[in-house]
């Protein structure tokens, strides 16, 4: 075990405490602490503005956005998602009574395959569940076209896409709806937080509605809500977030492209991305170990662990091979080749504003001292 100070894969990005206590003096002021209060507002508004989206509802968690946004489109029978993500994707569909039909990522880009998903469309299926995973946006468009022709909602799980833009726009003006994680671990954190981005006014009201047990006034409750309300706590953190996001992706991105210079050339090792035409947000940094390098993905995450690095193996196991999901037809591993690699692939190195290039260095050169191992070896054999 290494005495060396612990890197975690991520820390959270924070204001000054000074900064944020002005905020709390105004919400112990006015005794308003949630149900849409004045930060509440405030910080719908600026997200709106910030991410160039026509609406956006705000919401307790992306997990509970996940399975309001499911329910106000009134999803039923069967969704298409992929198995490649973290397991709040399918626990949506399961918290609504949907049964999920799990389809093969692509190699490239880790998210869902659009050329798998019309062989797996039933007579039951009504929506298609994609994630941008990492935040690299989906084929947005294939996913649209399918969806079109048979008639199917998309809801995009953008939980890791916060400000992502592709072509010139927002990724999470594509589809239906787009759910937001603003968790402690995300690129912009209100603690625990989310929002549901909503292509017009009347299905932010259905949501709005939604997250306050189906409340319209105070004797009408027109659905079976939840609650699902941010607090006027978590929003006013946003707002004053919201002024230092631009400034914690510039650092992810130099981290990104430091890491990107450092690890080139070392055999068996692929960084993901980046995608063409594509702003990202480089929440996270997945590295791709295959059968060239010195070390399997998981001795190179013990290895990495033991030197106090901790990076994440995400997304090991896939959801489709937890006890609620295994038993489904669509879960089994023949049909989920691409994921399966992936899931024995994948390491997520540290990366969020706080991480020093020394960090990065004594990362990567963990990294070297692995691939090494096997330099070593062939040299021997060499001579
Ligand atoms: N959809 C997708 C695609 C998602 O990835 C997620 C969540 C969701 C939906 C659901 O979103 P929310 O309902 O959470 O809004 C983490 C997060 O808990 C989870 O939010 C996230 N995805 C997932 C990918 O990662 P863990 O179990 O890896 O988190 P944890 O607690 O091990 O944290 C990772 C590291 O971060 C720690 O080693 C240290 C650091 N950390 C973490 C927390 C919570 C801190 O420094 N401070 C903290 O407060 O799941």
């Amino acid at each position: 075990m290494s005495a060396a100070k612990p890197i975690y894969v991520t820390q959270p990005d924070l204001p000054p405490l000074q900064e944020f206590l002005p905020y709390l003096e105004q919400i112990w002021d006015s005794k308003v602490l949630t149900n849409g209060g004045p930060f509440h507002r405030r910080l719908e508004a600026a997200l709106g503005e910030h991410l160039g989206v026509p609406h956006v509802a705000l919401m307790t968690n992306a997990t509970i956005g996940l399975v309001t946004a499911l329910q106000s489109l009134r999803v039923t029978g069967e969704v298409i998602t992929t198995p490649y993500s973290f397991v709040a994707t399918a626990h949506s569909l399961l918290w609504n009574g949907i049964k999920p039909v799990f389809v093969d990522i692509d190699p490239l880009t880790l998210n869902l395959d659009p050329a798998r998903i019309e062989a797996a469309i039933t007579p039951h299926t009504t929506a298609i569940l994609p994630v941008h995973c990492y935040g690299n946006p989906c084929d947005t468009a294939a996913i649209q076209k399918i969806a079109d022709h048979y008639n199917l909602k998309v809801i995009y799980d953008a939980a890791h896409a916060f400000g992502v833009e592709q072509h010139g726009r927002s990724v999470l003006g594509h589809g239906d709806l787009s759910v937001l994680s603003f968790h402690a671990t995300k690129v912009f954190n209100t603690f625990e937080g989310g929002a549901i981005v909503c292509p017009d006014a009347r299905s932010k009201q259905r949501i709005d509605h939604l997250k306050n047990f189906g409340f319209v006034d105070e004797v009408t409750v027109v659905a079976p809500g939840i609650n699902g309300k941010m607090s006027e706590f978590n929003a006013a953190l946003g707002l004053l977030q919201l002024q230092r996001v631009e400034q914690a992706v510039a650092r992810r991105r130099e981290i990104d492209a430091m890491y990107r210079r450092l690890l080139a050339g070392i055999d068996g090792l692929r960084c993901l991305g980046p995608l063409a035409d594509t702003v990202s947000n480089h929440a996270y940094f997945p590295l791709l170990v295959d059968a060239a390098f010195a070390l399997t993905r998981d001795a190179l995450y013990e290895h990495l662990r033991c030197h106090g690095v901790h990076g994440r193996r995400y997304f090991y196991p896939l959801i489709s091979d937890f006890p609620m999901y295994r038993g489904l037809p669509s879960a089994a591993a023949a049909n989920l080749p691409v994921a399966h690699a992936a899931a024995a692939q994948v390491i997520c190195l540290p990366i969020y504003p706080a991480l020093t290039d020394d960090d990065v260095r004594r990362t990567v050169a963990l990294v070297e001292a692995a691939a090494c191992r096997r330099t070593t070896a062939s040299a021997l054999f060499a001579t």
